[in-house]
């Protein structure tokens, strides 16, 4: 009988502090040695000239939500799941949420039943809080917090999401009590609402004007305010999809002082830019995401935060709608209101591949930051590691086999979503993951995925781990 059921052979390894020549040998779904020359296993991969790198967390993304309007989202888990492991991702984490008025206990109740028997890979939610009632903090949330719910995102935009500056003060000082990790979209609200009503009486409800009615400025004193709010409280707080210079710019200054601020960032703040919304026709709707992409200096600003530590998190803020569909980016308001458009990307295989080739085939971040960034760190933050997130003796046999000389042109028709179009048709990349494992599983392989339905499983989080302080940098 072979010592192991799969060996991962020849390959150059790499975690957040090291790459090392190594053979991976799996057993019943966990690594179970790391060493040269390892005996054979029941099955072996080559990876001679490969990277192996641990599957990717993607920490954000939007499955099956329910939107609380006519739009539905194009993937669910059982879509989700499978377009994720194709592009190196072995971990997801949606969003259990919360309506206004309704218990946060039944959401996530409902989000469970959305996901049973239909994950490809393996998953844990957040919670999203809109309605922080005594009986919400008092009960619910210290309960949910035990049974694995260890991190919530709160909302400082939207009418239907948004949370009074004094209720973010209940939920953060919950979160210390508990210790629980709070995320924040960070916009202000009214000066949005404002700009819209004005940019919509002038006439001006093309899907461009998305971006100008959610300037910097909303973003930046928003971001602002979540840190003077947590700083108030004394809990760490981590502030979702950052998109602007001017917030990176109040991120900084509130690490400056010591204060426990983390951040996380996205593609389309790398690869897009507001004048994508300003694609002929309504064809800008297809890059609508909130915050907007922004320009080329805050793309630049961004990658100075993935470089140097000031980001801890790279997720996709998947949430996808389907364009030439009228419960997707065609929602009937949304010809003549681009704030009816859906808000949201696809992004959940282009990911890793993206941020691999501009980020460590171009040499802007190297191999090690590439793996904190898209997985260690998002492991530990949210309390899965070291199951999730490394690739560690004793932990899941989750695993990205990435080919980093394969050169792809990114076109829709390849991916394994259910959107039907992708922001980033026709970007050339250098690097792909041409094998995905989870727990020992091969779900993709050099074009084929093969998984059986239902074999991901959900994940309970414990609470989150600090980072070092200089985490995700060289
Ligand atoms: N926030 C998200 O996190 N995702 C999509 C849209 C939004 O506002
Ligand atoms: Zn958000
Ligand atoms: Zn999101």
């Amino acid at each position: 009988m072979a010592d192991f059921d799969l060996v991962v052979r020849g390959g150059t390894a790499a975690t957040a502090v090291d790459v090392f020549r190594t053979d991976i040998g799996i057993r019943d779904g966990r690594i179970v040695a790391l060493a040269a020359d390892l005996p054979p296993g029941q099955r072996e991969i080559d990876a001679t000239g490969l990277l192996v790198l641990p599957g990717g967390v993607d920490a954000h993304c939007h499955l099956d939500q329910p939107t609380g309007d006519e739009s539905v989202m194009a993937d669910g888990f059982e879509s989700g799941t499978r377009s994720a492991a194709c592009g190196g991702t072995t971990t997801l984490m949606p969003f259990a949420a919360q309506m206004k008025g309704h218990s946060l206990r039944e959401a996530v109740a409902d989000y469970h039943r959305r996901a049973e028997g239909k994950a490809f890979v393996d998953y844990a939610f957040h919670l999203i809080v809109t309605d922080p009632t005594p009986h919400v903090l008092g009960q619910e949330l210290p309960a949910l917090i035990r049974d694995g719910y260890t991190s919530f995102k709160i909302y400082m935009t939207y009418e239907a999401l948004k949370l009074s500056d004094r209720e973010i003060l209940d939920v953060l000082a919950l979160a210390r009590a508990e210790r629980a990790l709070v995320m924040i979209h960070a916009e202000n609200a009214d000066c949005i609402g404002w700009l819209t009503e004005r940019l919509e009486r002038a006439g001006d409800v093309a899907p461009r004007f998305h971006a100008v009615a959610r300037p910097q400025i909303a973003e930046r004193e928003a971001t602002h305010r979540a840190i003077a709010l947590a700083e108030l409280v004394d809990t760490p707080v981590l502030i979702v999809h950052v998109s602007g210079s001017e917030a990176i710019e109040q991120i900084r200054w509130a690490k400056s002082r010591g204060l426990r601020i983390y951040a996380e960032t996205c593609p389309q703040y790398l690869f897009l830019t507001a004048d994508d919304l300003a694609a002929p026709g309504f064809h800008g709707a297809k890059c609508v995401c909130s915050p907007p992409p922004r320009d080329r200096a805050s793309q630049a600003a961004v990658w100075d935060g993935l470089r140097d530590g000031l980001f801890q998190i790279f997720s996709s803020d998947h949430a996808p709608f389907r364009y030439d569909d009228p419960k997707g980016k065609k929602v009937p308001m949304a010809a003549s209101r681009f704030a009816c458009i859906p808000n949201g990307i696809p992004g959940l295989e282009t990911r890793l591949p993206l941020l691999f080739s501009a980020g460590v085939s171009e040499g802007r971040i190297d191999l090690c930051q590439f793996v904190a960034l898209t997985a260690t760190n998002a492991a530990k933050m949210y309390g899965l590691y070291p199951r999730k997130g490394s690739i560690a003796i004793g932990g899941d046999a989750d695993l990205a086999i990435w080919d980093p000389a394969r050169e792809i042109t990114i076109a829709n028709t390849m991916l394994h979503h259910d959107v039907d179009y992708t922001p980033y048709e026709g970007m050339r990349v250098r690097g792909w993951p041409v094998t995905t494992i989870s727990r020992g599983e091969i779900v993709w392989s050099n074009g084929t995925f093969d998984a059986t339905l239902g074999r991901g499983r959900f994940l309970a989080c414990e609470p989150p781990q600090a980072l070092a302080p200089n985490a995700g940098r060289p």
